[in-house]
């Protein structure tokens, strides 16, 4: 099957964890996921916070930490390139670090309407009680244990969305929006174990009518009985690679 051309191609990228992988940004469920023995499906709740946030500020606390200290890798930077090439281009990602706003190629970002953040961004601190926020991407405004809103004096919690948390409003009006103006040519699912159902549901919706399903994780996924390729090993390495064989052909 020839490929459409990407200029004229609706383009989805979806990524999970294991596109940061390659910064240094531990996955949930590899080595490494796993904090002071914490499940991080256990520490990411509501309850864990309400039971402990102090704990829970520590964990993100140091999240963040790492992710400032982190780089894009190239696979975060060859999503900014295809992004360029397509006719159309929406990224979904799972992730909550701000590598994909920090990807350059070519003097150019992805820019803010290209990029859904489905379970929130890490650097957002916001009130439990009122509608305050803020975002601290160079440094936590505030050291102290519990950080308080400086309207309302609450709790603040990370702007991230907790297992049993439902997805921002938003953010799913944004998919609906973009799926729902058409089938996507291309789908790419990149570092991720799609255990969530919309996931799968994003991911499927463009191969159900005759687009292609790319997948690129070293281990299979519920969406890899979908791909029309799957690429098995490192997105920093295969990706690129892929991106300037489809600029090329
Ligand atoms: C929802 C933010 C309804 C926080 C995250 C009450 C309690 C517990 C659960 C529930 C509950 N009520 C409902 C639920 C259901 C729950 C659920 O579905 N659980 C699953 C696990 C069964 N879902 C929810 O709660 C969600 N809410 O469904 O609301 C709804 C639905 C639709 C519309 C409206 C309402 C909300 C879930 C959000 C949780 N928050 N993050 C934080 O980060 O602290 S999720 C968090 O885990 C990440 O954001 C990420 O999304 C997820 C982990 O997934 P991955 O990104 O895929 O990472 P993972 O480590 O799993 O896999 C890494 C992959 O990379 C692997 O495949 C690996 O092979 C690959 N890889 C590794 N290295 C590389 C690589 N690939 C390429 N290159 C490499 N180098
Ligand atoms: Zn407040």
């Amino acid at each position: 099957m020839t490929a459409k051309p990407l200029s004229s191609s609706r383009v989805l990228a979806i990524t999970g964890a294991g596109i940061s992988a390659e910064s240094g940004i531990p996955t949930f469920r590899g080595p490494g996921g796993y904090w002071r023995n914490f499940d991080p499906a256990k520490l990411a709740t509501e309850s864990a916070f309400r039971a402990n946030p102090a704990l829970v500020w520590e964990w993100y606390r140091e999240r963040r930490a790492g992710i400032r200290r982190a780089t894009p890798n190239p696979a975060h930077v060859a999503l900014v390139e295809l992004a360029s090439h397509a006719g159309e281009f929406l990224l979904l990602t799972q992730n909550v670090d701000d590598l994909h706003a920090r990807a350059e190629w070519n003097g150019q970002h992805l820019p803010d309407a290209q990029r859904v953040q489905i379970h929130g961004d890490i650097f957002v601190s916001r009130c439990t009680r009122c509608d305050y926020q803020r975002r601290e991407v160079t440094a936590d405004a505030d050291s102290a244990p519990i950080p308080c809103c400086p309207e309302c004096s609450s709790a603040l919690r990370p702007g991230v969305v907790w297992f049993g948390e439902s997805l921002p409003c938003a953010a799913l009006g944004r998919m609906d929006e973009f799926l729902g103006r058409g089938p996507c040519d291309l789908t790419l699912v990149i570092g991720t174990s799609a255990l969530f159902g919309y996931i799968v549901d994003w991911a499927t919706r463009g191969v159900d009518a005759g687009g292609e399903l790319i997948e690129i994780n070293p281990e299979p996924s519920p969406v890899s009985a979908f791909a029309t390729t799957r690429l098995r090993g490192a997105a920093a390495s295969l990706f690129p690679r892929w991106v300037a064989e489809r600029r090329d052909s």
